[in-house]
């Protein structure tokens, strides 16, 4: 599957990234650029206007914590909409497949990690933070969206960089996102732990520069979770409002957790050498508390 290639293309370009890291020279990769992995979308593909508009996504790993920023026109309690059933559109839940099915595929067998950011929508998640074994639904229909991704693009939305760098063709979002309806919020799933919302200046202070794309929105989201709440290896992440007026994705790979600590395992000679001492020091008691006996 193409997505796939440009996601290994970008894992190896990342792998590439960090051994020149090592080795202190600079090295220019994929949208690889200070860390963070960019998915830079179409500026002019947001039906509804300015509001709707998302000009990119940014992931960034550490070695214990997943960051990602998302910019656009959208506030992160989202717009006013009076034909919105809650008179309020927003943003969608994101989403995370590591596995190397398609995006319905893995929504279907539950396989989808999901990130509820926008405590307002209208996602079927309880409260904010992350969910594994996600299936995805869609909300479109109460926030006066597109009742299917071909609807969104048979209006003309069709843009270079559709869904993102990394899917930047309608055919390449067809074939991973289907042609059917947009799943854009977190249907089923159970939480595994939190998120913390990250400010602008911790954004720019984690490095954070969607201006090197010159794809900085009027709104820019950012938050921090732990590594360890999310699958590893490749994965496309993915996110549409909930109206599904706009949709951006990035494809990249987060490291496999460092090993655990190794355990030495006890040496059946310590253990025995252990037992000898207490044997010893057991009867050097016993020796004084006879000799203590003998003297009394
Ligand atoms: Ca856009
Ligand atoms: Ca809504
Ligand atoms: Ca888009």
């Amino acid at each position: 599957m193409k997505l796939r290639n440009i996601a290994t293309l970008i894992a190896g370009a990342t792998a590439t990234l960090c051994l020149m890291s090592a080795t202190g020279q600079q090295a220019n990769a994929g949208t690889i650029y200070k860390d963070w992995n960019y998915g830079i979308d179409a500026f002019n593909d947001g039906s509804g206007g300015s509001g709707y508009e998302i000009k990119g996504m940014a992931i960034r790993e550490t070695s214990d914590s997943i960051f990602v920023a998302l910019t656009g026109g959208t506030p992160l309690t989202g717009t006013y909409a009076s034909g919105a059933a809650d008179k309020n559109i927003g943003w969608g839940d994101l989403f995370f497949n590591f596995t190397d099915q398609t995006f319905k595929a893995a929504s279907d067998t539950n396989s989808l990690f999901g990130i509820r950011f926008a405590g307002t929508n209208d996602s079927m998640a309880s409260s904010t933070g992350v969910y594994k074994n996600v299936q995805a639904t869609t909300v479109t229909g109460a926030n006066q969206g597109y009742s299917t991704l071909k609807q969104y693009y048979d209006y003309g939305w069709n843009r270079e960089n559709t869904q993102g760098t990394d899917i930047a063709t309608k055919a390449d979002a067809y074939a991973y996102l289907g042609q059917g309806s947009i799943l854009n919020v977190i249907g089923s799933g159970t939480k595994v732990g939190d998120i913390t919302m990250l400010t602008a200046s911790a954004l720019s202070a984690a490095g954070l520069d969607f201006s090197h794309f010159l794809a900085s929105g009027e709104q820019t989201i950012g938050f921090q979770l732990n590594k360890s709440l999310l699958g590893f290896g490749d994965y496309v992440a993915n996110i549409f409002l909930e109206c599904g007026n706009d949709g951006v994705a990035v494809a990249g790979a987060i490291l496999p957790p460092a090993p655990a600590p190794h355990e030495v395992p006890e040496p059946t000679g310590t253990a025995g050498m252990a037992l000898v001492a207490l044997a010893f020091v057991g009867s050097q008691l016993h020796k004084r508390f006879q000799e203590k006996v003998t003297l009394e």
